[in-house]
């Protein structure tokens, strides 16, 4: 292995060699706690710390890096106490994640490290974000996120690096190539012949090199670093190493050949280190131990120290706020004039621009959103207002821009993700369920993300422009969930869940957009979320509904001005009001819960579930659901009016009525 130096003296390689030795040190006391059954589940790097390390060396310590599951070095170069590294894959109190998530499944801010969800893929679309916000701010700064190969297989991979280039955005993504994801060598991961010869793809740089160099890794990322904080764009770097050990400790490594391990041993990064420095004179084999005793007392003192701290002890009050960033609705809202009727649509959109104008860090991403107004023209006029970098088209990768989005909220941003229809959200799925929803309860810290969701049926569109999804949501701790009826509330709830620092998923009814209006505040007043709005009062039973349910059912106690009927629009879902359908219940003694959406396990089901349990003792009746039929939602006029819910409505309420 060839060293160069460079510029470094002495005291900078000894420095690098003792960053380098601290995670080898610290794996080799890992896997004697491992044996004894003193800790979990433990996935090692040994053989591979030359790339954290390097590369951690390299960066600043105000850019942010997104390391992987083999990264320590990335940590114990950021100079992590120890001891809160240990109390986090123990599990303690004062882990970084309260004993909520294991290993390097964390995020801190204070050391501008932002950790894997297990899922691999999705943290590089969150650089594309972190580093949009650098370059948005205008702060000349580099973003550092890891992949290894296995997971360049992942449409992540691709969704981040295309977005990156597209954008220009600087960040390097560094692929740690180690011959093996799990059990999976490299030739049934990839069919090309080198993972780097992908930038080209892309349209960006590609530079591959030793893994195992410390020096080279340094240099590089270096030199890669100070031409794209000038001028900004990514870099696909590829690191060749190889894993050492198995994919888990108790996974073992049968499949490797063992000239494999022969081979990449003779290459191993420390000791080659070591003997450079040793040549070079830069430091004395008599030094060796000394420096090994100073880092082998300091990780026993630690983990003494932490492994007797005391256990958790579970508090479901504790667990449940958690999943929350704590939010104070505004105590006083200006007076809602003057007034002016709106449509739906138009509400929505003077919603958004007034909380662009009142929020100068919000961002809307979306495909088409930007010159051409968006699918629905909900933008429009907005590029020339904001301008483009604020009102941002996007390529179609749902996953890569809610990605995005998070990226931009974890620097400082705020985001609202558009999807040109609701359905298409499955393409963002994960990133929506796994990161934004569950990013606060691991490690406190808030995601600032509104999705918009085009939803709903009558526009006889089919079952992939019209599907209801909402309780794909409403089950998912850690997203708020809201769905107004009406142009007044519409506006209101976008602004609430845009001031809102938690995730908030948006949905906007399609059916709805051009054909009701109502007078709608012109200054941005806020309808708080969780609260439910009795939009008619009545005697004889409660409809609880939302969206466009809201609508069916006026329209039937229109057409049935005899009966005393109490219609309940939810307007959210996650939190939704428990109170205000309670209330309802005792008061009328029958409820139906009305949906758009299908009917089993549809919304309606916990509405239900929640008045069979809670309000049994005042009920005449059973609780009756009317929802949509158990199969995808059909194109034809016909067929659709048959399969939504309104076609029974009628039935339902005499069945409801009559018991
Ligand atoms: C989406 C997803 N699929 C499967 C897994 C299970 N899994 C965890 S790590 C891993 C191998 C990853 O290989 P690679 O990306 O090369 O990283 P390495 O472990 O080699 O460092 C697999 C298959 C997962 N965590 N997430």
């Amino acid at each position: 292995m060839i060293f160069d130096r460079k510029s470094l003296n002495n005291e900078n390689l000894i420095f690098f060699y003792k960053k380098l030795l601290l995670p080898r040190l610290i794996e080799e006391k890992m896997l004697i706690l491992l044996r004894q059954g003193r800790i979990g589940k433990w996935f090692s790097g040994i053989g591979q710390e030359a790339i954290a390390v390097g590369s951690t060396l390299a960066m600043q310590n105000d850019e942010y890096i997104l390391p992987m599951h083999r990264n320590l070095g990335v940590f114990t170069t950021r100079d992590i106490p120890l001891s809160r590294l240990m109390a986090q894959w123990q599990g303690k109190p004062s882990g970084f994640t309260k004993g909520r998530d294991r290993s390097f499944h964390f995020g801190t801010q204070e050391y501008k490290i932002i950790g894997m969800i297990s899922h691999l893929g999705p943290q590089l679309a969150l650089a594309d974000g972190i580093a949009l916000a650098d370059v948005l701010a205008e702060r000349k700064r580099s973003t550092l996120v890891f992949t290894g190969e296995g997971a360049t297989s992942e449409g992540d991979f691709h969704e981040a690096l295309n977005i990156a280039s597209v954008w220009k955005l600087p960040v390097i993504f560094l692929i740690e190539n180690n011959g093996y994801g799990l059990s999976t060598p490299v030739n049934e991961q990839y069919n090309c012949l080198k993972l780097v010869d992908k930038a080209v793809g892309y349209g960006i740089e590609g530079r591959r090199i030793d893994g195992n160099n410390i020096l080279e890794v340094y240099h590089t990322i270096k030199e890669i670093n100070e031409s794209i904080r000038e001028n900004p764009r990514p870099v696909l770097l590829e690191c060749m190493t190889f894993r050492m050990r198995g994919h888990e400790e108790a996974s073992g490594t049968k499949y490797v050949p063992q000239n494999l391990f022969e081979w990449w041993a003779g290459k191993d990064p420390v000791a080659n280190f070591e003997k450079y420095l040793l040549d070079e004179g830069v430091i004395r084999p008599e030094w060796i131990p000394v420096f090994k005793k100073e880092i082998t007392t300091l990780i026993e003192t630690e983990f003494e120290k932490v492994y007797n701290e005391v256990d958790i002890i579970p508090d479901i009050a504790t667990e449940v706020r958690d999943m929350y960033q704590p939010y104070q609705f505004p105590v006083s809202q200006p007076a809602a004039i003057p007034a002016t009727h709106k449509r739906y649509i138009d509400a929505i959109s003077d919603g958004l621009r007034q909380a662009m104008r009142k929020h100068p860090n919000l961002v809307i991403m979306g495909q088409d959103i930007a010159e051409y107004g968006g699918a629905f023209k909900i933008t429009q006029g907005f590029v020339e207002e904001f301008g483009k970098p604020r009102v941002r088209n996007t390529p179609i990768c749902e996953s890569g821009i809610v990605g995005a989005g998070m990226g931009l909220a974890l620097n400082g941003y705020k985001a609202i993700v558009e999807m040109q229809f609701a359905d298409f959200v499955t393409c963002g799925f994960n990133q929506i369920i796994n990161n934004l929803a569950k990013t606060h309860y691991r490690w406190a810290q808030a995601v600032d993300v509104v999705v918009r969701m085009p939803t709903g049926a009558g526009t006889g569109a089919g079952p992939f422009h019209s599907q209801s999804n909402e309780a794909w949501f409403t089950k998912t701790p850690g997203l708020k969930v809201v769905y107004p009826a009406f142009p007044a509330d519409a506006k209101g709830l976008l602004l609430a869940a845009i001031d809102d620092p938690n995730p908030v998923i948006y949905f906007e009814h399609k059916y709805l957009y051009r054909s009701i209006s109502g007078d709608v505040p012109d200054n941005d007043v806020l309808i708080e979320i969780g609260k439910a709005n009795i939009v008619k009062q009545g005697t004889q039973a409660s409809i609880i509904t939302f969206g466009l349910g809201v609508h069916w059912a006026l329209e039937y106690a229109e057409k049935h001005p005899e009966l005393s009927l109490e219609i309940i629009d939810l307007r959210s879902l996650l939190p939704w009001d428990h109170e205000a359908v309670e209330e309802s219940v005792k008061k009328t003694g029958r409820a139906l819960v009305l949906h758009e959406d299908t009917l089993t396990s549809g919304f309606g089901a916990e509405i239900a579930a929640h008045i069979a349990e809670h309000c049994f003792k005042y009920l005449d009746a059973p609780v009756m659901r009317c929802g949509s039929l158990d199969t995808a939602i059909p194109m034809n006029k016909a067929l659709e009016d048959q399969f939504l819910a309104k076609a029974r409505l009628d039935e339902t309420v005499e069945k409801l009525l009559a018991y």
